[in-house]
């Protein structure tokens, strides 16, 4: 799926500027910070209620979770624009509160060493230079997006369904860069670490794992740009992981450190966080204790209207026109059907452009309000392995890979 990037497209300049942000995010207090009135923005579900900030260097507005360190989800109708998500409308999400505020990249190496037959230590321009060029279109969801709508609630940020974006991202194949290093024989699995840290030296750094195999995959990219721009900082400038069709838990921004290891990671983000219960869809019912916990790993199929929310009026006889977004996780989009019946039938909507498999994929439908009223509008992806959308929603104390079938309620005038 790896595509040749042309390099004509993007000036390397472009990339190697220096992140030189005003101002610093930990100083930033969301719109009240510049004693604007905050708009609020109302989520959905209780105490959903939320500022809406353009506060954050190279964001636009944004739903504003938490200022230090940022969680900044996506307003939803930014997904009815495009495929791909503007970098500057792209959630944020960040674990420890020490983020650089400026890096030069000119300066930046990244690190690779370990069970490696040399250690490197790689800038920006010679990843650009020296290694072949990668482009892939593919989601970064958070493992626990929509998090905020599972009941009973669970601990842990509370969004609603935009902590997911889609961009075209460009950089260097993992697999090459590890060639380079030559990976010694008894390579188990490589990990990776940004440049944030906490505040006290207890807070167990950031740092996610791969198995080797995964790694070397070739399409595993380390990537150092976004939608044909340079990342943006807070979206880890100038280097991040891409696990195409895994949760971005592992997408490890302000990539500065990949070490090979020759046993099983056991930190903290892999052997206690991030863990789904070992069950069909990581479910779980509230309160089971005794079952077995596994690193979460592939996303799941989704879809979504992006044009139509719940309490939307529409006449009857008259067409009423639907679109939204799909993805199929950890493969492409095979279908999506659209339900008026709550479910008994399902039709085909039409699939929009393929930008490949980890891609957010458009598609869109319409149908005839029959009667006045209220009509129920349901929603569902089946990805290329024949996995589908589940009618009830899964259950897990993280409130991770939430992935039922969608639906509004539209009015019938
Ligand atoms: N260095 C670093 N990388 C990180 C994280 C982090 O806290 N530090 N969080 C991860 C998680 S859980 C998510 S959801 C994504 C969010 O990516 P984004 O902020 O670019 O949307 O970054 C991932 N990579
Ligand atoms: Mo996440």
């Amino acid at each position: 799926m790896l595509q040749k990037w042309n390099s004509n497209d993007i000036s390397r300049r472009r990339f190697l500027q220096i992140a030189g942000l005003a101002g610093s995010i930990g100083a930033l207090g969301g719109a009240r910070a510049f004693g604007a009135e905050p708009s609020t923005f109302r989520l959905p579900f209780a105490n959903g209620e939320r500022e809406l900030s353009r506060a954050f260097p190279q964001k636009g507005e944004m739903i504003l979770l938490r200022t230090r360190p940022p969680l900044l989800e996506t307003p939803f109708d930014v997904f009815d624009q495009g495929v791909f998500t503007p970098n500057n409308r792209f959630f944020v999400r960040w674990h420890l509160a020490y983020i650089p505020t400026q890096i030069d990249a000119a300066s930046f190496r990244l690190v690779v060493r370990g069970k490696v037959g040399k250690t490197l230590s790689l800038s920006v321009e010679q990843l650009m230079k020296e290694f072949e060029p990668v482009e892939l279109a593919a989601v970064n969801q958070c493992s626990g997006n929509s998090r905020g709508l599972f009941n009973p609630r669970v601990a842990g940020g509370q969004w609603a369904n935009g902590a997911m974006g889609c961009a075209r991202w460009t950089g260097v194949r993992l697999k090459d860069i590890l060639d380079r290093a030559g990976v010694d024989a008894g390579a188990v699995q490589v990990r990776f670490n940004g440049l944030d840290s906490g505040v006290v030296p207890a807070t167990p750094d950031f740092i996610k794992s791969l198995d080797i195999d995964h790694a070397r995959d070739g399409e595993v990219m380390v990537a150092y740009g976004m939608n044909g721009e340079q990342l943006p900082l807070l979206n880890g400038f100038p280097l991040r992981l891409v696990v195409p069709g895994w949760y971005s838990t592992y997408w490890v921004k302000m990539l500065s450190d990949i070490e090979v290891l020759d046993k099983p990671d056991d930190n903290f983000w892999m052997a206690k966080a991030y863990l789904i219960p070992d069950t069909p869809h990581a479910n779980v019912v509230p309160g089971q204790t005794g079952y077995k916990g596994v690193p979460i790993n592939r996303m799941v199929p989704r879809s979504f209207f992006t044009n139509l929310r719940d309490g939307d009026a529409v006449l009857s006889g008259h067409a009423v026109q639907m679109r939204g977004i799909a993805f199929g996780g950890d493969t492409g989009v095979a279908k999506v059907l659209w339900s008026n019946d709550g479910g008994s039938h399902w039709k085909e909507a039409e699939l929009e452009k393929d930008y490949g498999k980890y891609s957010f994929r458009r598609w869109h439908a319409h149908y005839t309000p029959k009667a006045r009223g209220e009509d129920t509008l349901m929603v569902k992806a089946i990805n290329s392995n024949g996995v589908e959308q589940p009618a009830a929603a899964n259950w897990n104390p993280g409130g991770f890979m939430r992935n039922e079938i969608e639906s509004v309620k539209v009015r019938v005038g």
